[in-house]
């Protein structure tokens, strides 16, 4: 017989013991094997769309931060009942061991291209909780302990957990960060031949104001979104691009010979389709790489293969027109991103970009697959959960500085911001102040129409509250629209408006 206080700490013990012991294991075997990430991962998978995108609103690329430790915090929970169970009747910790061990290895062996050997984590983890939870069953002496029996116990038990934390903290930190930033150093980009690099930038495209996004984002500043829990750990040795489904000649590729293909360089700005009027999900980088057409041309598609599916290592897919990767744009299988070679996070070691549509549809990170398909046949990660087919990007801009809310003196104040069209480039940008006429805004130089383009408009700001509206018209013609929408499920649309107050 136990206290509840000691089946509690008992089974917590042993829960930690067994997910720090599966971490260790899944260095061996793939961290998707890893229960915590297999489980997160089917959770990430198959929330409703909603809380997900609440989930991303709240937490922005923190989600799967506060998915980690609201799952733990969830098994933490589920170990102390259990616990408390068990002070009872031992054989009910087994079982909730067992209930642990079955949701693991059934998440693992359902993750995309799950090894065989994907209960292997869990099932030793499973093993070793057990273990724990019967060496401190036995130890303990009940209701009859002496003080100093139970703080040698107690401390016993401390040890034990302090230790499998370490040993887990450790080993997702090992199995995420070796191998493949140690590959990814290694790398030698092919130098990009001189009449298909960018030319050097204008100085005059980054007007250079405080708190205006600079016309080029740094990678470290670069928005993040993904499905991934962990990052994919993709060595250059390991990747190969399998181009296949409704074509003559299948073909795959490594990446030795993926570096030895014609290369290009461009400018292109990146944008989620979840970004809301006004939002920073949106980025401008230079990316060097190879071109998607050429490689699909030579994959030779078969009539009616009007998608190609673009698949990562982790199973997340994107659906692009067969016809906008073939219509002349620069859309590309990326290796480099502001001259260096792709960051882990996004996408190493390639990663699709194809100026003028949204990332959901296009940017592939992780990749290894392009599946020549049909609409028809088939639906993408985000389709499935109800987003738009067709992504492309809608003109939008937005107000960078003065700061909504901010204080700008009384005075020439400098209103700037960026607007972007991609693929069919901006045409003019128009700012309002209050209910005012509109004013035409300065337009700074861009390298093409993919990216986006600062503006500048000087005001001279009289004392007061005063909102501030910008508007942009695109190369068509078309001027942004004021309907507001939310980004679901084809872009959010309306004017970006900000409220400034002048001492
Ligand atoms: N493998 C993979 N690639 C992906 C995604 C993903 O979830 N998994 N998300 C896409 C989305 S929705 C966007 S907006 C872009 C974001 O790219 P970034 O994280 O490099 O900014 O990546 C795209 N590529
Ligand atoms: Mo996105």
């Amino acid at each position: 017989m136990h206290t509840r206080r000691f089946g509690a700490l008992a089974a917590l013990t042993a829960a930690v013991v067994a997910l720090g012991v599966a971490e260790a294991v899944a260095i061996v075997t793939g961290a998707t094997t890893s229960p915590l990430v297999s489980v997160g991962g089917v959770v990430i998978d198959n929330v409703p769309a909603a809380v997900k995108d609440f989930a991303v609103q709240v937490f922005y690329t923190y989600d799967k931060l506060a998915l980690s430790v609201g799952t733990i915090a969830l098994l933490a929970a589920f170990a102390v009942v259990v616990g408390v169970l068990a002070a009872k009747r031992e054989i009910i910790g087994y079982a909730g061991i067992g209930l642990f061990a079955a949701i693991g290895i059934a998440a693992a062996l359902s993750r995309h291209a799950a090894p065989w050997y994907a209960f292997v984590p869990t099932l030793v983890g499973a093993l070793a909780g057990a273990a724990v939870l019967r060496w401190l069953f036995a130890r303990e002496t009940g209701y009859n302990a002496t003080p100093e029996e139970r703080r040698a116990f107690l401390r016993a038990a401390g040890y034990t957990l302090a230790g499998a934390a370490v040993l887990g903290f450790a080993s997702r930190w090992w199995s995420t960060r070796r191998g493949v930033e140690a590959d990814r150093a290694a790398i030698n980009l092919p130098p990009v031949p001189p009449d298909t690099a960018v030319s050097p930038l204008p100085s005059e495209a980054d007007a250079g104001l405080p708190d205006l996004a600079p016309f080029v984002t740094p990678n470290k500043d670069f928005y993040l979104i993904d499905t991934a829990l962990v990052v994919p750990q993709l060595t250059s040795e390991d990747w190969q691009l399998r181009i296949h489904g409704r074509v003559e000649k299948e073909i795959t590729i490594s990446y030795k010979e993926l570096l030895q293909r014609p290369m290009i360089e461009r400018y292109a700005t990146l944008a989620c389709v979840s970004n809301e009027v006004g939002g920073g999900l949106i980025g401008n980088a230079k990316w060097q790489g190879v071109r998607v057409a050429d490689l699909i041309r030579e994959a030779r598609p078969k009539a009616g293969a009007d998608q190609v599916v673009s698949r990562s290592s982790d199973g997340f897919t994107a659906g692009t027109p067969t016809a906008v990767l073939l219509d002349g744009r620069d859309a590309m299988l990326a290796i480099a991103m502001n001259g260096e070679p792709l960051p882990v996070e996004h996408g190493f070691p390639v990663r699709m970009v194809v100026p003028g549509l949204y990332g959901y549809v296009s940017a592939t990170k992780w990749l290894v697959e392009l599946e020549l398909t049909s609409f028809a046949d088939f639906d993408a990660y985000w389709i499935k959960r109800g987003w738009a087919a067709q992504g492309p990007i809608k003109t939008e801009s937005r107000i960078d500085t003065p700061r909504d809310g901010g204080k700008p003196k009384a005075g020439d104040v400098m209103i700037a911001g960026v607007a972007w069209a991609q693929h069919r480039g901006i045409s003019k940008v128009e700012v309002r102040v209050d209910d005012g006429e509109w004013q035409t805004a300065t337009l700074l130089p861009v390298p093409s129409i993919d990216t986006w383009r600062q503006w500048t408009l000087k005001w001279r700001a009289t004392p007061g509250r005063h909102r501030l509206t910008v508007r942009a018209t695109d190369n068509g013609g078309q001027t942004q629209t004021d309907a507001v929408a939310p980004p679901d499920p084809d872009g959010a649309t309306g004017w970006h408006s900000i409220e400034v107050d002048v001492p």
